[in-house]
């Protein structure tokens, strides 16, 4: 059984500034754990960020979905992130040419690029797409046909792992899927970020299926688990894909 290496130990094996951020940040503060913050308004999203911030190692943002976007909001939640000592991921799921991707990435309403440590991007377009970003970039590559291959029911299992996919965590080094074969013990350098946890599997009514963090640290192999409506109990979801790391079972 291959030793499981720590997250402190991969950080020089990163593929990137943002990658090796976030593995020494990770072993530092003993958290494998990120929060979706799905909330509609700038309050509740500053209040959630500075409660659940010291149980953290990512906030998973969705900007997109605030009625009351502003650049106040991306200054002070900034601040939090630096007193509570977290990223910043946007969960954008960018999914155009590189020159497009690369206006919404700096300009909008949103500026990304400006306030968050780490945002994502479909591969549909293939991995080119996020190339013209930057060397800075914490970009994420999350498969290339997630819209129907999420962690929501009615995917497609199919080839799709393939292609687009590989090729950009090869060059970005950070992951985010639920379902993919890849697993830490092969590619220690790459960090891999789950959404759809719970404490205990099932579901929501909309399809949306979950796992528990032992299912997805333990016997996937996987870094992070993303926890949204869960965090009432963000300590014990912290604590558990913690432990699950020495459960490992590969
Ligand atoms: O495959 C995916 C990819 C993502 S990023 N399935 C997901 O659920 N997500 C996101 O993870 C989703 O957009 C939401 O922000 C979070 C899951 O939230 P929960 O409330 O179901 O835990």
């Amino acid at each position: 059984k291959p030793k499981r290496l720590a997250y402190g130990e991969r950080a020089v094996l990163a593929q990137n500034a943002a990658g090796k951020k976030l593995l020494d940040l990770m072993e530092q503060k003993k958290s494998n754990l990120s929060v979706a913050a799905d909330v509609t308004t700038s309050e509740e999203l500053l209040k959630l960020a500075d409660a659940v911030g010291p149980e953290i190692c990512v906030l998973k943002t969705h900007v997109d979905v605030l009625s009351d976007f502003s650049e106040e909001l991306t200054v002070k939640l900034r601040a939090i992130a630096e007193k509570h000592d977290f990223m910043i991921f946007e969960d954008r799921k960018f999914a155009d040419i590189s020159n497009t991707v690369s206006m919404q990435y700096e300009g909008g309403p949103f500026k990304i690029v400006d306030w968050s440590d780490i945002t994502n991007a479909h591969m549909v377009p293939g991995p080119g797409s996020i190339d013209g970003t930057g060397e800075g970039a914490g970009f994420a590559a999350t498969c290339r046909d997630e819209l129907q291959r999420n962690s929501s029911t009615g995917r497609v299992p199919s080839s799709s792992r393939k292609n687009g996919c590989g090729q950009s965590r090869l060059r970005h080094g950070i992951h985010l899927h639920k379902s993919c074969a890849w697993a830490q013990a092969a590619n220690p350098g790459f960090i891999h970020m789950t959404p759809g946890v719970q404490t205990s599997a099932g579901g929501d009514d909309l399809g949306q299926q979950y796992s528990t963090p032992e299912n997805v640290i333990a016997d996937r192999q996987r870094d992070i688990i993303i926890v949204g409506r869960g965090i009432m109990h963000a300590g014990w979801y912290r604590s558990n894909a913690w432990e699950s790391q020495k459960n490992s079972k590969p």
